[in-house]
């Protein structure tokens, strides 16, 4: 629902879509990884049909289309409706399950236990269970999270990253990727990419946690540290941020990234999710690996199992790794699959 529709209401197929859309909502809320893949490729690609796509032949011709979904697909198109769809949301436990999910941290296995042992209600968590000190944040602030944040508030909040980054180190700079950076006009956090010409991880992080991050929380504009450092190399902080005189929480990452490593990072903290993925595996079917720090070549590969990390072939250049992989330059709004 991050995706700003493109004109959807014009496709043939937008009943359709609707309900796929619903499922997607409620695999969404459930943190379903693969259904959740597999109804935003098939929405996607649905959307870029110029006819009815009526029957499930017609429906798994389509690239991004499986034979299961193409039932579903031929099953909204008969009856307008979708019996899943129908029985999905009717379990109780269903539903507390998908309100704890929203709190910031809890995956399906930790909301599916506070279920099991008995917790109700957000009041239940706050006064019973025993949580962890960012939990809590999740849970006090679980109407915060849960709101989309416009645009323009994401470039405020980005624009006091910048600020108080340059009033430490003018040649650092401050990008905010993210969906923002794919043109969104609402986002779910605001992402920070922090870097600076020449520098080394160790150097920004170090001008970040020392100094940055202090003042910031000094000022009253950080409210809350929520991942200490969720990368092995402490290259990435999570937390809360408010504007001033507000009180109302947004989610923020900050992201310190080496010079050498910026291109990579743009194009992996861009996303959308799907997009990287299919990138990965392009590089992948062409003997290289993509990550969040580089594109490298000459990976021998036994499987799944790398068995050297290759060589680097570039990091620093966004542009350069699309033109290595042998892919049109595509601007960040229409990285959106
Ligand atoms: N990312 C990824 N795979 C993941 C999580 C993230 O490739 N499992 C990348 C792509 C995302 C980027 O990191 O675009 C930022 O992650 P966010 O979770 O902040 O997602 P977005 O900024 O895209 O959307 P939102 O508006 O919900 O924050
Ligand atoms: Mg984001
Ligand atoms: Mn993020």
């Amino acid at each position: 629902q991050q995706f700003e529709p493109a004109g959807n209401d014009k496709s043939p197929n937008s009943g359709t879509i609707d309900i796929l859309q619903q499922m997607l909502d409620y695999y969404t809320r459930n943190a379903d990884q693969w259904r959740i893949m597999a109804y935003r490729r098939a929405i996607a690609a649905l959307r870029k049909q110029k006819k009815k796509i009526v029957t499930k032949a017609q429906a798994s011709a389509i690239p991004g289309v499986g034979k299961r979904l193409a039932d579903k697909i031929e099953e909204i198109v008969l009856t307008n409706r979708l019996r899943r769809l129908e029985n999905a949301n009717n379990s109780p436990e269903d539903l507390i399950v998908q309100k704890f999910l929203g709190v910031y941290g809890a995956g399906l296995s930790r909301a599916s236990r506070w279920v099991a042992q008995g917790y109700r209600s957000l009041a239940d968590l706050l006064e019973k269970a025993p949580l962890t000190k960012q939990q809590r944040i999740g849970v006090e602030r679980y109407n915060d999270f849960a709101q989309r944040i416009p645009r323009k508030e994401v470039e405020a909040h980005g624009a006091i990253v910048r600020q108080a980054v340059q009033n430490v180190d003018k040649d650092m700079q401050v990008i905010v990727a993210g969906s923002y950076r794919r043109g969104a006009l609402t986002c779910g956090d605001v992402d920070c990419l922090i870097t600076k010409p020449g520098s080394t991880l160790d150097q920004i992080r170090t001008v970040m946690l020392e100094l940055v991050v202090p003042q910031l929380f000094n000022d009253g504009f950080l409210k809350a540290n929520l991942v200490l450092s969720a990368y092995q190399d402490g290259s990435k902080w999570h937390g809360a941020s408010a504007l001033p005189g507000t009180d109302l929480w947004r989610r923020i990452d900050l992201l310190f990234v080496p010079d050498a490593e910026i291109g990579a990072a743009l194009v992996y903290f861009t996303g959308n999710d799907i997009f990287n993925r299919s990138m990965r595996l392009l590089a992948r079917k062409k003997g290289m690996c993509l990550n969040q720090r580089g594109l490298y070549t000459d990976v021998l590969r036994d499987g799944h199992v790398k068995l050297n990390s290759g060589r680097l072939v570039e990091g620093r250049d966004e542009r350069r790794i699309f033109a290595v992989l042998g892919v049109p330059w595509r601007p960040p709004e229409h990285r959106i699959c």
